[in-house]
Formats: C-alpha cells, structure tokens, sequence
C-alpha cells in the first residue's frame, strides 16, 4: 500500500497542494526515490479532528510509517533514507548545514519595513557564502555532481524566497551571485520539483498575513 502524508491545502482550495516548504520537502524525498504515496491535503486554518487526533501538535508534514503518524520533515526524511535507500539521499555531514540561514534570514528581510535595519544585508551575506560554496565546490549541487537532502530541503525555501521578495519587494538574487541563480535554475527545473511546487499564488496568499501584521 502507498505511504500516506498529511500536506498542506492550499488557503481557500481544499484539494491542492498548499505553500508548506517543509511538506514540499518530503514530497520532493519521495519523488526522487519513486516511492508511491498518497496525499491527504489539510486545511491548516480549519483542522479536521481525525488529524489533530493523529497528530496534537498540528503541524504538516506528517507520514505514515508501520501504522503510526510522525511529524516533522527531519525525521521523516531520515526514515524515508533508512527504508528506502535507493538512490542514497544523504548529505555527507561536512555539507548539511550550507544553505542553513537562507530561511530565516530572507522570512526576516521580507517582514522588514524598515529598509535599513540589515535584513537585506543578513539575507545577501547568507546567499553569497551559498555563492562561494557552489563556485568552490563545482556544483551544480551542494555535496557535487548529485541531487542530496540538503539541496531538497532548501529548494521549497529558495523558491519561497524568489516568489514572495519578487511579489512584495520587487527584489531579486543579484547578477553578482551567477552561481545561487543557476543553482535555483537548475532546482526549479527538475521533474520531482515541476510536480510538487505550490503555485507562485499560493506562496504569496500564504505570505500575505506575515507580511502585512
Ligand atoms: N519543523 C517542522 C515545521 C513544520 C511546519 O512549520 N509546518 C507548518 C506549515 S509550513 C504548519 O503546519 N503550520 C500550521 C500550524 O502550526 O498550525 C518540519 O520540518 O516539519
């Protein structure tokens, strides 16, 4: 029988896939080592009960391993590699934390209003070190010549990061870091992302409330 997950709906339509880049993250795990599942979309404003009863602390993603819900995409993925190790996903440890700061530095700048406060900068120190690491390293991918976890955890938020400074701050990776572009390029365009990415609309509604608190 195929896996079960718990992902986010999107805000106002029940039965497509929402904006949570932690549930795109595992998606994107079970798309690269081909393993069937079947999604249930929840509406996170409005919880059903049955979900809440699995899991109380109410957040997506969650999966279904040997009769049991499990939340939190780290542990999920880590499980996903152990039963299912083909094609290996691992990051080898000396590459699992580049990229790391991106999310929180750019969830920082994009709820700023106050253009001088450094969180543009924060956010432009965080993608240069990604920048030198590509170029140092050859690429296209973080750990080198093949996709790894790393690369599917930071591909949703990268893609958060384009659509929601691109709608609210009309702001975009510079020409200057050639290698983060072409890394997201090269995410963006791949089968597993192309069929589990939110739609530009639905990161942006799912945006909108941080934004304008
Ligand atoms: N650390 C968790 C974070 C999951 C998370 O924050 N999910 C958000 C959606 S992107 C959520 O469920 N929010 C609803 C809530 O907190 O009620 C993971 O990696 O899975």
């Amino acid at each position: 029988m195929a896996l079960e997950i718990c992902a986010k709906a999107a805000a106002g339509a029940p039965d497509i896939l929402g904006d949570c880049p932690f549930t795109q993250r595992v998606l994107l795990t079970l798309e690269e080592k081909k393993v069937p599942f079947k999604a249930h979309y929840i509406n996170t404003s409005d919880k059903p009960q049955w979900f809440l009863e699995a899991n109380p602390e109410g957040k997506v993603p969650v999966m279904k391993f040997d009769d049991k819900w499990v939340p939190d995409s780290d542990v999920i993925v880590g499980i996903l590699e152990e039963k299912y190790p083909e094609p290996p996903l691992a990051t080898p440890p000396e590459f699992a934390s580049v990229g790391s700061k991106i999310f929180s530095t750019f969830v920082q700048f994009l709820k700023s209003k106050d253009p001088n406060d450094g969180t543009e900068q924060a956010l432009l120190q965080e993608l240069k070190a990604l920048d030198e690491h590509l170029k140092k390293h050859g690429g296209p991918f973080i750990a080198g010549e093949k996709i790894t976890a790393v690369d599917l955890s930071l591909a949703p938020k990268l893609y958060h990061l384009e659509v929601a400074l691109g709608h609210f701050k009309k702001w975009s990776v510079p020409e200057s870091l050639p290698h983060v572009r072409n890394y997201m390029k090269t995410l963006f365009s791949r089968e597993s992302f192309q069929k589990t990415k939110p739609s530009p609309e639905h990161v942006i509604a799912g945006w909108e409330p941080k934004v304008n608190a």
